[in-house]
């Protein structure tokens, strides 16, 4: 064991109120490593609340026990927290929440796999090349509890393996995450409840809402983006999770090195890039998100990475001028 790994399974085995956090816009890997890792812990007699700053998606309705899920932090004494699937950059709606300065000089400990800032605090159990939290707290897990594993843990660290990988399309090491994934299909991980409801199932809005970003797409030199206003997901009547199937679909059109999805919420756009991964003598050349994202406020990983920029002006000419932006980072790479 690191030393990084035997501080936080002591600090782990020695706390008996935790408090886990998650971030925001929770996805698969996400919820996956909070439920996972909130029954293990459970299964050890700890007392253990968990945090989450905005409502899961309905598209995770099937998932079991989401409902317990609460989004108010009392602010009591706890004798660890952990974050799940985000560091530094991540906390960001920390500081938003009513008591930010709470969270300063607790004893923490994170388990991620989002490139960092060197900012970070806490025990890191972090690893970039992981293609999911969940698959980080899998390997640990089951060397230092194996006896506690059943069922629904194992489908919860499955749902996000399968989600953050989409589907086993995105991951890189092929042989760690399917013998990770063997392993928790030899646990009775239920693969085809995640198949079922969050691989094939989709809402008729859902579907008319893509036709919509279909409609608005552009190509820009390295660049094919589309977009929304948030207002308009209201009108469809469904949220933010069910309009990145838009994303899903776009990065699979042949062309283009890199796919943006442009969405307006409230006074800040957010952009959601994605790479192509490229082959043979192209392969040096793939664009590195996480480089072009940084640049514009935020981060994440090579192929797939966020962005957040405050609104000014006309949404129209303010998309343009962030994909000229993006075209230029992407052309002194
Ligand atoms: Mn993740």
């Amino acid at each position: 064991m690191t030393s990084n790994e035997l501080k936080a399974k002591q600090m782990i085995d020695q706390a008996k109120k935790i408090a886990i956090f998650w971030h925001m816009s929770p996805d698969g890997d996400c919820i996956g490593s909070l439920l996972g890792l909130w029954k293990l812990l459970e299964k050890q007699k700890k007392k253990v609340t968990y945090v989450v700053p905005n409502k899961p998606s309905r598209i995770f309705d099937f998932v079991k026990w989401i409902k317990r899920l609460k989004s108010n932090f009392d602010y009591k004494h706890y004798d660890l927290l952990i974050f799940v699937d985000f560091t530094g950059i991540g906390r960001t709606w920390i500081i938003g929440m009513a008591n930010p300065w709470y969270f300063k000089d607790k004893p923490l400990v994170v388990f991620d796999h989002h490139m960092g800032d060197g900012k970070e605090e806490g025990i890191l159990i972090k690893d970039v090349k992981s293609i999911s939290t969940c698959e980080i707290l899998f390997e640990y897990t089951i060397r230092w509890r194996p006896a506690l594993y059943d069922k629904d843990i194992a489908t919860y660290f499955y749902l996000g393996i399968s989600s953050d990988s989409g589907n086993f399309l995105f991951e890189e090491d092929h042989i760690r995450t399917f013998s990770n994934v063997l392993k928790l299909l030899k646990l009775w991980a239920d693969k085809d409840i995640v198949v079922n409801n969050l691989i094939r199932k989709r809402s008729l809005n859902a579907v008319k809402f893509l036709n919509l970003l279909l409609n608005r797409i552009e190509e820009k030199w390295e660049l094919l983006y589309t977009y929304y206003d948030e207002d308009e997901m209201k009108e469809y009547k469904i949220d933010q999770e069910e309009a990145a199937y838009g994303l899903h679909i776009i990065q699979n059109i042949d062309g283009p090195q890199a796919v943006l999805l442009l969405r307006k919420i409230g006074d800040m756009i957010r952009g959601s890039l994605r790479a192509k991964k490229l082959e043979g003598k192209q392969a040096g050349k793939t664009i590195d998100c996480n480089k072009v994202a940084q640049q514009l406020w935020w981060g994440g990983h090579k192929l797939a990475a966020g962005f957040s920029v405050p609104v000014k002006g006309k949404f129209e000419d303010q998309i343009k001028e962030i994909v000229r932006n993006i075209n230029k980072t992407i052309e002194t790479q």
